[in-house]
């Protein structure tokens, strides 16, 4: 008898899912999230994710958002505030449709929001909003980032005070579009063979934060024989979701490989690259996008990311947060979202 037990125990224990952590936000859903850490707390921009009825495809149509809230917390573990609604599709004179993954920074007393969005003629491009107060409400520009476009800004302050902005991503992301350095929408959703891969993108930004200043640079990721990555390399070519963060003087580059769905890392010594691969930072979460931010808060190192675990819905996420670590050589040890 007591072994029959046992075996309905470890058949209980097999079929319960066993996540590494829960969701921050349950009663909306939300995706992407990019924290910072804003006067001493934890501030989160991520997506908000609704049920807008949009079809699936592999354009990622059916992440179909009008709105961000903005989150906070005083410390790990602790209440999150919900600020509301800061900014809204509907006061962004230039949008068209879907607000994707948004980034935030601080300046001289502004809090700004970039945020990708497809304009008019369904061209993704990036914006950026200003507001007093790191939860907003944002006030957007009335155009977006003259020369910016695709999706997912990820905006560095260096320790020197220059900012920079880390963006991209393909399949319909639409990087592949802008190859020639003009819209091409009819160019395939990636390279493949024996080439290298789309390089992920980065510009200064202006000292005012609300433009370039200088030309858009691809970010060059290498492979540790110094080769660039290549296109069929669908575990470690960048997808989207770029972030960058400093840690004892290297820059960490991590990014999306999308349809293999890890979230990988490679180090440089400077933040315009090249960045050296290194390994996966965290593996595939439940759903098929991936989509992450690192911060330090109070010492500690936080991993910022989502999974699917309230809806089982791709398009519905909910994000989670958990401890990274830095080994003493610099490296990652990688994250298992499940036990
Ligand atoms: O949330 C919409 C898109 O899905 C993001 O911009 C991508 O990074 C992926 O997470």
């Amino acid at each position: 008898e007591n072994n029959s037990e046992t075996a309905t125990q470890e058949q209980n224990n097999t079929s319960e899912k066993k996540y590494l952590s829960q969701p921050l936000v349950s009663d909306i859903y939300t995706a992407d999230p990019s924290a910072h850490v804003f006067n001493g707390k934890i501030y989160i921009y991520p997506s908000h994710d609704i049920e807008a009825g949009t079809p699936e495809n592999d354009n990622g149509d059916h992440f179909d958002m009008r709105d961000y809230h903005v989150f906070s917390m005083d410390s790990v573990g602790g209440k999150i505030t919900d600020h509301g609604v800061a900014l809204d599709i509907k006061d962004i004179p230039w949008a068209g449709r879907q607000l994707w993954a948004p980034d935030a920074a601080h300046k001289n007393g502004t809090y700004y929001l970039y945020f990708p969005v497809k304009d008019k003629q369904d061209i993704f491009r990036i914006g950026v909003a200003t507001s007093t107060s790191p939860s907003g409400p944002f006030k957007p520009q009335p155009e977006p980032i003259p020369g910016s476009f695709s999706i997912d800004p990820a905006v560095f302050t260096d320790t020197d005070g220059t900012s920079y902005m880390y963006f991209g991503g393909i399949w319909g992301g639409q990087l592949q579009r802008w190859q020639t350095g003009k819209y091409d929408s009819t160019a395939a959703p990636e390279p493949s063979g024996n080439v290298a891969a789309l390089t992920p993108k980065m510009a200064k930004l202006s000292s005012d934060m609300l433009t370039f200043d200088g030309p858009v640079k691809d970010v060059v990721l290498l492979d540790k024989e110094g080769k660039k990555i290549m296109a069929d390399d669908h575990d470690k070519r960048f997808f989207e979701a770029a972030w960058v963060h400093k840690y004892n003087g290297k820059y960490y580059f991590s990014y999306s490989t999308g349809d293999t769905h890890f979230i990988n890392y490679a180090i440089g010594d400077s933040p315009a690259g090249p960045f050296t691969y290194q390994g996966v930072l965290l593996n595939p979460v439940e759903g098929w996008t991936n989509h992450h931010s690192i911060a330090e808060f109070k010492g500690k190192w936080y991993l910022f990311y989502h999974d699917t675990q309230l809806s089982g819905k791709t398009h519905l996420r909910n994000i989670k947060m958990t401890e990274l670590k830095h080994r003493s050589d610099g490296t990652i040890e990688t994250i298992n979202p499940m036990l």
